[in-house]
């Protein structure tokens, strides 16, 4: 069972993840967040693809939502019940897709 982070762990974790990204995470509803625009739906769905298969080697999935060029990506831990560096991994891999 993973450990779900403290507020101290995510502000340290926060501060590294964001370090070199543009658009910024942020902690929304108690989930890692972040919203991406595209240049339309191809490229956002491509995006997507991108990311289900990162997420499908992690064995741990993103709460998305998606309409045409817009995604946002809401990460949590269910079996931690909060934010686990589980998430901010795949959240790091995501970052790089960009
Ligand atoms: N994804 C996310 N975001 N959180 C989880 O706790 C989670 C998951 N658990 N994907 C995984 C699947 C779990 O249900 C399986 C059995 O490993």
């Amino acid at each position: 069972m993973l450990e779900k982070y403290s507020q101290s762990q995510i502000d340290t974790a926060l501060a590294k993840l964001n370090h070199s990204a543009e658009q910024a995470w942020s902690i929304q509803d108690n989930k890692l967040y972040r919203a991406f625009k595209f240049t339309d739906f191809i490229a956002a769905f491509g995006f997507m693809t991108q990311v289900a298969l990162l997420a499908e080697r992690a064995d741990h999935h993103p709460e998305w939502f998606n309409v045409y060029n817009k995604v946002a990506i809401s990460l949590t831990t269910h079996d931690a019940g909060g934010i686990s560096k589980r998430d901010f991994a795949l959240a790091y891999e995501i970052s790089q897709l960009i």
